[in-house]
């Protein structure tokens, strides 16, 4: 995968952060250099495909992006025999992620693309779902529906794999996960001008929540055993069972 250099905020302030061109050049150093944890999410996308995957069902990536969890799920699904499919609204994106996913053999003959919004695409027949940190990029009121949808294309013994970048009720807390992350961005190479204006820009785009209401909401949406894998800093990684 290509590694441009993401000096999108050093040099430019956007009011609104958009999926678009310029995001998707440097998306992956983008998204390695801001959210702790991902590569290691990406890692245990294998992990949890290679004992999910169904012959002749699907897995879903809704919000691929550049297909760095396809790529990472594709020797499951290459061996298992089922079918991948990824799904961004995001046209450059889409088009980077193609170039990214065919330079794989295997990419041609068990993945997919669809460029559409997440919310009017049916899942159907999954025995995995994806969303590495895209429900948060999706209003609020349309989280519940689309997670029931979800639901109902699962098969049972299916899971969804949900990351999210998480809000704290409790101020001190929320204070010292936020100023970690930040730290960790400094660290990362990122300036506090490049940080604050990010954080400008994905305000009211990126809608972070607490824990408890992304339990408790795939709790109505009917998944059952809800466990936590991951959390790093404010940015976690659930997976959600399926049961019959
Ligand atoms: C990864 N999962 O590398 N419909 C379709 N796509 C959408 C929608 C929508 N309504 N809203 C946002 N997106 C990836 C990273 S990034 C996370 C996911 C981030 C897409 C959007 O175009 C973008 O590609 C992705 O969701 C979110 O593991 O930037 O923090």
């Amino acid at each position: 995968m290509s590694r441009a250099i993401d000096t999108l905020f050093r040099d430019t302030h956007f009011d609104t952060f958009r999926f678009d061109d310029q995001v998707a050049a440097v998306f992956d150093d983008m998204i390695r250099r801001s959210v702790p944890g991902y590569p290691l999410t990406l890692t245990m996308l294998d992990v949890l495909a290679s004992t999910h995957a169904r012959e002749g069902r699907r897995i879903y990536d809704l919000g691929c992006s550049l297909g760095a969890g396809m790529l990472a799920m594709l020797p499951a699904a290459s061996q298992h025999h089922a079918q991948l499919i990824g799904i961004d609204n995001s046209l450059p994106m889409l088009q980077r992620c193609h170039r990214i996913l065919n330079a794989d053999a295997r990419a041609s003959s068990c993945s997919s693309l669809i460029c559409a919004d997440i919310r009017d695409i049916p899942v159907r027949d999954a025995c995995m779902v994806v969303m590495n940190f895209t429900l948060q990029f999706i209003a609020p009121a349309a989280r519940l529906p689309l997670l029931q949808c979800i639901r109902q294309g699962l098969d049972a013994g299916g899971i969804l794999v949900l990351s999210e970048k998480i809000a704290f009720d409790d101020a001190g807390e929320q204070q010292f996960q936020q100023d970690m992350h930040h730290a960790f961005k400094r660290q990362q190479g990122y300036s506090a001008l490049e940080i604050s204006r990010k954080r400008t820009a994905l305000e009211h785009v990126l809608i972070p929540e607490t824990l408890q209401n992304h339990i408790e909401r795939l709790q109505a949406a009917g998944f059952t055993r809800i466990h936590v894998w991951f959390q790093c800093f404010n940015f976690v990684s659930l997976v959600a069972h399926a049961d019959a």
